[in-house]
This record gives structure tokens, C-alpha cells and sequence, in this order.
């Protein structure tokens, strides 16, 4: 059995020592042996103070979530902290790495708290559809202040180090050895002698709360919630922590908690917490990666720019190529531009903006990309354009460089078929804004050889995306499932819903907003140009498309947009048109419901997740509940399409598509063998995984 806690003396300071790879979770095999070794040193006379350190690379990242949903094993971390607070002599907390949920509540616990230069302390529960469960909602503000606390708890993002100690959350900051220089800290406290104020004690800060000032904050950060109940549960506990006595609001935010970790909104949320990370572990990490120093992407327009940008914001030099001088001009200086825009909006220093437009190079020439380790293509959707970009990258690249291609929906195997090198040849879906959007698809071709995917998952994670790794068909895993959804979309418009009655269905279900909307911001040309390429039609968007309203960029589309405005207003117009091509097609208008809407766009969503599994299209059902969160705006606190449906219930599903398949025959509606055996079993186990 390792030494998950192990005690060290350095002179008359102990120093105690968590060691449970690789984050340091407070799972029971470490409260258990904390609990007693801080007992047993609260009473030993020969201990004059204490340090509380982690061995590896992070303090505390929290409570283990595995463990949530389980019976509770005592002691719980309520526990060890309160016996924490028990203990007169100093408590110093020793803070590397993240000092997260749990664990910063754990260093709460302490009289002091200091920590290394390039720590991050933060209350990230909200993320996971939770509060801090174990007193951070009523210690906190009573160090950092309410308003601050209230920040930091429904933001859930941590802190650096020095933002720490201008809240007072620490009391120093240290380079070099921590723990030696813990253990002098803790020397010096003494030496200044008692008392030693628990954190539960020390009311000043908050009895100077601005009540008025929190209330609009907290009403504020409630706006956005969207549907999740954790930001407003979070609100609560901190207004209980000014109100209500330590110890009652300490009762509050237990039965806040209990109420949260219990609920559905909690269970997606861990869900997408351990999907994320099961997904970017991509093929075998025994796997040997190829290096990349130097990446260039083809093609200076919104999605190469964004691109670069993110390589860029990932330390990567980038060569940046367009055949145009002119059009490379533009491209660079949009590039610029974004990054004044961070400045100007103090999310990027000055000097970091320099240091990467510094990455940057511009070129016409291929010749420029034979140093490139990784070469991506974000030219015009067309195979012909496509193919021409590849076969001369496969003059100019070096041996051994990776080709990848930002398609969005075509064949990447003949992409790869068309040059001499297969196995170097993948695709990288970024999706728009690449620099900001955190999904990447990974689109590992039938000769993508192990090492090249393998190298390119690592490296998304490396500049701060999410991968998933998928197979070739038309659309991939997301813009495929994203044609099942909008399949019926026409047919509802047609049969009586307008646009803003399904957009409204789908911003009550918790998306950011609608399909129509969606369509409208990001121009409606995109999809009439595919559905020509592939020669399908939507009469509706298709006759919009042909009166010039691509939808914001033009001032119109499903809706019409004043004055430059980002601002949808139905338009008389377009309902009128909807109706004149119904009459066309002798369909006779009735009232649709919200729930025949959500039936008819998300249950085909899931049908389709499921036959993608079939095919292996996706390794696990919980990779395209991760694309569906990361890169189409799927609700959070639903765990994505293919979690949703065992909260919706895979029986109804599969009952309603029945139902609508009959009524229409439409394939879409025909419910996917994989899906009966969910509805049947509770699990996607047995195709895709
Ligand atoms: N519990 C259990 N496992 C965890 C874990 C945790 N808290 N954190 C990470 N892991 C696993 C993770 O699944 C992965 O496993 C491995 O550790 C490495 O993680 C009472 C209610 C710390 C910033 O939300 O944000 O405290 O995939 O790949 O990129 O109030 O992990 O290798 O098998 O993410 O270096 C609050 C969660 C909990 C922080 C490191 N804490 N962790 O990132 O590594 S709730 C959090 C992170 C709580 C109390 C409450 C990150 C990290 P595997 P990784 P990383």
C-alpha cells in the first residue's frame, strides 16, 4: 500500500506530505491518513507548527470525482478540514502546481497559505454542475471578500499566484524551494507568536460587504446561467456566507451541494469532465510522436488565419502562405488586427501580442514550406482546389511532415490517395473562429499512419484544444449528426413553425441560440454552395439564398438584422414566403409544439450519433457528446446528444422515431439498431463502445 500521506520533521515543523498521482485527489485512501496524522500532530508537544505539501506535479486538484455518486466513506474532507481548524499551532499550506475545489478548501482549513510563483488557486466545481462542497463558499469570502469570492466561485477559474496574494487568498509567494521555504515561513509565524485565526474566525472583511453592490453582481452572473442550476446555487452559498452565521451557511452549502451532486446537471457535467479527457488520449500513448517545430498553414482567409493564430497562441512559429501577395496582406493584417482587439480588451498584454505576431511569416511561395514539420490546408471547400493545394505540397514537404487538411466535409481519403504519402495525411477540423473554438476533429485517414495521429493529438492538447479523433464520411461526426438535425427544419417551417418558434424551442432546451440563427451569423451561402456541390435543395433557405440574404452579413436572412445590428427580427416577409411554398406544395399550416420540434431535429441528432458508432465512425458515444459540447453549442448541463438521450429516455426516442417515420417515411426517422440496443440495455457498449 504506497504512503498516500507521509510525515517529515524539520526541526519543530512537520511536514506532511499527500502523495496521490497524478493530481493529488482527496479520494478516501488520503482524508483517511491525513485525518490521522493531523490529529496525532495537533497533540504532539514536540510539533511546534505545520506544513501541508503534495509530492508531484499539483497541489490539491480537488476531491476525487470518481467518487461522487458513491456511498461517502468518512472521514469526509469537511471533516479533516474542520479538525484542521482545531489545531492552534500554525498550519502553513505549501501550494504548487493547482490548488483546486477540494483542495483550496483544504487550504482554507490553514492559518496561512503560501504558495509557488506559478500556482493557480480556483473553486472550479461550477464546471462540473457543482458548488464547493467543502466550506470554499464560506471561508473564501471571508479572505478574499464577497464580491471577489462570488467571482471566483461561479466563474470557476483559477488565479495566479500573484492575483492571490493582492486578494489576500495567500501570504506569499515564493521561487526556488517551496517547502524549505514553508517550513521557515511557518518558523517566522511562530516567532511572531499567537493568536493563530482560523479562517472561520476572521469576519472583518465581510462585514464590509457592499449588500447592494453583491446583489447586482450576483443578479448579473445569474443572467447567464442559462438554465444551470450550479451558478445560482453558487450565488446563494456566498450570499449565505454574509447573511447567515459560519456555521448555518456551512449547513446551506452542504444541502446546496447534496441537492447538486445528486441532480442530472451534475451527472452530464462529470460526464463531459471524464469524455474530454478519454478523448484526447487518442492512439496508444506508448506511441512514438513526430517532432514539430515548425507549422504552416495554406490559405490566409477566416479559417487559415484563425488557425495560424491558434498555433501561434501555442508558441509555434507559423508560415503563413497565400499565392496573392495582396490577399497574404489581408490575411496578416486581420491577423493584427484580432490581437489588438485582446489587447484592447486586456485578455492579451502588449508584449504578448508582439511575441507572437513575432511568429509570424508571411510567403507566396511553397518553396518556403520545406521546413515545416506540420502543414495544414485551409483553402476554398472544393476537392479540385484541394487536390491541386496537396499535390504540391507533396513536392515541396519535407519526409516525414505531417499533411493536414481543414475540411469540413470532404473525402479525406482521397486527399490522401492523391499524393505519394498516405500515411503522413490527416485532417484537422478546426472550427470557426479556430483561435477561439476549443473543438478539433481528428480525421484519421484509412493509411494515416499511428504516429502522425498520435503526434497531432498531443499536439491539439498542446495549444489548447479538445481532440477527438474521428473516421472519414461526408461531414465527419459533427456536420453529419448537424444535417440529421436540420433535416426536418424545412419540413417544420413548411407544416406551420416559424423560425423564431423552433429557435425558441432550442434556446429553451439550453442551447446559445437556433438553428436559424445560427445560420444567419454564420451566412447562409455556406450551406446553398454544399447543398448545389452535392445538388440536394432546401426550398426555403435556397430561395432566401437566391434574393441575396445570407442573413447578418447581408442584413437579412431567416431574419432581418437593423442597422448592422446582431439583433434577429422576424420578418413578415419570409413567413410570407414559408406560406406561399406550402400552398406550393399543397401543405396546409397547423400549430406545431415544442416538443414535436425537439422530437423532429435532436431524437434523428441521436439516431445518427448511433449509426456513426455503428460504422466506427466515433470510438465512444461520449466522443460525440464532446464534439457536440465543444464545437455546436450542445447544452452542458445535457451532457451532449448521446447522454442526453438516456436522461430523455432511449425507449421514447425510439418510440417517437417510429412514430414520425411512419407518418413520413423519411429515412432519418428509421431508429438505429445500436439505438433499440441502448434503449434496451442503458449502454452504447457493443458497436462503437
Ligand atoms: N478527481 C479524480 N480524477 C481527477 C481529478 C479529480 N478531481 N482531476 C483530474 N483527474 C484525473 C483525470 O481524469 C486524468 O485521469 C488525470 O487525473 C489527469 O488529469 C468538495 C466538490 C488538475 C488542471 O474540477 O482541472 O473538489 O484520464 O488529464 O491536463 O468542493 O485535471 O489520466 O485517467 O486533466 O494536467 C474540483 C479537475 C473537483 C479540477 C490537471 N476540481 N481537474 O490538468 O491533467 S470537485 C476540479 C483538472 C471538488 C469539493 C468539490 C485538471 C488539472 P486519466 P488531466 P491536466
Amino acid at each position: 500500500m504506497p504512503d498516500f500521506v507521509s510525515v517529515a520533521s524539520d526541526g519543530d515543523v512537520a511536514v506532511v506530505t499527500i502523495d496521490n498521482p497524478p493530481v493529488n485527489a482527496m479520494s478516501f485512501h488520503v482524508r483517511e491518513p491525513l485525518h490521522q496524522a493531523l490529529a496525532a500532530l495537533r497533540d504532539d508537544p514536540s510539533v511546534a507548527a505545520i506544513v501541508i505539501a503534495c509530492a508531484g506535479r499539483t497541489f490539491v486538484a480537488g476531491a476525487d470525482i470518481t467518487e461522487f455518486g458513491k456511498p461517502v466513506q468518512q472521514p469526509e474532507l469537511r471533516a479533516v478540514i474542520a479538525l484542521l481548524e482545531t489545531i492552534a499551532k500554525p498550519t502553513v499550506a505549501a501550494i504548487h502546481g493547482t490548488a483546486l475545489g477540494g483542495g483550496l478548501e483544504l487550504v482554507l482549513g490553514c492559518h496561512f497559505r503560501v504558495v509557488d510563483s506559478n500556482a493557480r488557486l480556483g473553486l472550479p466545481e461550477v464546471k462540473l454542475g457543482l458548488l464547493p462542497g467543502g466550506g470554499g463558499t464560506v471561508r473564501l469570502p471571508r479572505l478574499v471578500g464577497a464580491e471577489k469570492a462570488l467571482g471566483m466561485i461561479v466563474s470557476g477559474t483559477p488565479i495566479a499566484a500573484v492575483e492571490a496574494l493582492e486578494a489576500a487568498l495567500v501570504d506569499a509567494v515564493f521561487d526556488g524551494d517551496l517547502i524549505a521555504q514553508a517550513v521557515r515561513f511557518a518558523s517566522e509565524m511562530l516567532a511572531k507568536g499567537r493568536p493563530f485565526l482560523p479562517v472561520r474566525d476572521r469576519n472583518d472583511r465581510l462585514g464590509k460587504t457592499d449588500l447592494a453592490a453583491f446583489d447586482r453582481q450576483a443578479a448579473e452572473l445569474a443572467k447567464k446561467a442559462r438554465g444551470l442550476e450550479a451558478p445560482i446555487a453558487c450565488a446563494q452559498a456566498v450570499r449565505n456566507a454574509i447573511s447567515l452565521s459560519f456555521d448555518e451557511a456551512l449547513a446551506a452549502e452542504r444541502e446546496l451541494f447534496l441537492k447538486l451532486v445528486a441532480g442530472d446537471q451534475s451527472r452530464a457535467q462529470r460526464h463531459l469532465f471524464f469524455a474530454e479527457r478519454e478523448a484526447a488520449k487518442g492512439p496508444g500513448k506508448d506511441l512514438s510522436r513526430r517532432r514539430i517545430a515548425r507549422v504552416a498553414i495554406i490559405g490566409a482567409g477566416t479559417m487559415g488565419g484563425g488557425i495560424a493564430m491558434a498555433f501561434a497562441n501555442g508558441g509555434f512559429p507559423v508560415t503563413l502562405l497565400e499565392p496573392g501577395e495582396e490577399a497574404l496582406r489581408r490575411g496578416l493584417a486581420t491577423i493584427d488586427k484580432n490581437y489588438a482587439v485582446s489587447v484592447s480588451r486586456g485578455s492579451l498584454t502588449e508584449a504578448a501580442r508582439q511575441q507572437r505576431l513575432d511568429l509570424f511569416k508571411g510567403s507566396t511561395d511553397y518553396a518556403d514550406l520545406a521546413d515545416c514539420d506540420l502543414i495544414v490546408e485551409a483553402v476554398f471547400e472544393e476537392m479540385a482546389v484541394k487536390l491541386e493545394v496537396f499535390g504540391k505540397l507533396d513536392a515541396v514537404a519535407k519526409p516525414g511532415a505531417i499533411l493536414a487538411t481543414n475540411t469540413s466535409y470532404l473525402d479525406v481519403n482521397a486527399i490522401a490517395a492523391s499524393t505519394s504519402r498516405p500515411h503522413d495525411v490527416v485532417g484537422l477540423h478546426f472550427f470557426s473562429p479556430a483561435n477561439v473554438m476549443k473543438l478539433l476533429e481528428i480525421v484519421r485517414a484509412e493509411k494515416t499512419a499511428p504516429d502522425a495521429l498520435a503526434t497531432v493529438v498531443e499536439l491539439a492538447r498542446g495549444i489548447g484544444k479538445v481532440p477527438v479523433v474521428v473516421g472519414v464520411c461526408h461531414g465527419f461526426v459533427g456536420n453529419r449528426m448537424l444535417a440529421a438535425r436540420g433535416a426536418e427544419s424545412e419540413a417544420l417551417l413548411l407544416e406551420g413553425a416559424t423560425p423564431s418558434q423552433i429557435d425558441k424551442a432550442f434556446t429553451d432546451f439550453g442551447w446559445p441560440m437556433g438553428p436559424f440563427q445560427m445560420g444567419d451569423l454564420a451566412g447562409l451561402d455556406i450551406g446553398w454552395r454544399n447543398r448545389k456541390a452535392r445538388g440536394l435543395t432546401a426550398v426555403i433557405a435556397d430561395t432566401l439564398c437566391e434574393q441575396g440574404r445570407f442573413g447578418q452579413k447581408t442584413g437579412s436572412g431567416f431574419y432581418r438584422y437593423e442597422n448592422g445590428s446582431r439583433t434577429p427580427v422576424p420578418d413578415a416577409e419570409v413567413e410570407a414566403l414559408i406560406r406561399a411554398k406550402a400552398a406550393e406544395k399543397g401543405i396546409a399550416p397547423r400549430t406545431i409544439g415544442a416538443d414535436e420540434i425537439i422530437e423532429r431535429t435532436l431524437y434523428p441528432l441521436v439516431n445518427e450519433g448511433a449509426k456513426i458508432l455503428e460504422e466506427k465512425i466515433a470510438a465512444r458515444a461520449s466522443d460525440i457528446d464532446v464534439v457536440w459540447v465543444n464545437g455546436y453549442g450542445f447544452p452542458i448541463g445535457k451532457g451532449g446528444p448521446m447522454f442526453w438521450a438516456g436522461l430523455e429516455g432511449a425507449g421514447k426516442i425510439v418510440e417517437r422515431l417510429e412514430h414520425w417515420h411512419e407518418r413520413t417515411g423519411r429515412p432519418i426517422f428509421q431508429p438505429a439498431t445500436l439505438l433499440r440496443r441502448f434503449a434496451e440495455t442503458g449502454s452504447w457498449e457493443g458497436a462503437g463502445g
